[in-house]
């Protein structure tokens, strides 16, 4: 893992199985500077590691895209 990686943590409602987190983890995973996308289903808690510090419009694009909400 790079020296410069940020981690952020966000809230996703409506997530119910490993398939729901499998669609978080694919879409958030595709935003630039994305390495390392970890979600626990139990809790919505979705850790973001990346090369630089994200917009929370953005991950929060990619968690709708994937048919989920971002809780703020
Ligand atoms: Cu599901």
């Amino acid at each position: 893992m790079s020296q410069n990686a940020t981690t952020a943590v966000y809230t996703v409602s409506g997530m119910t199985c490993g398939h729901c987190v499998k669609s978080v983890t694919e879409e958030v995973s595709a935003l630039a500077g994305v390495q390392a996308v970890d979600v626990e289903l139990a809790t919505g808690k979705v850790t973001v590691t990346s090369t630089t510090p994200l917009a929370e419009k953005d991950v929060e694009a990619a968690v709708d895209e994937a048919g989920y909400t971002l809780v703020h």
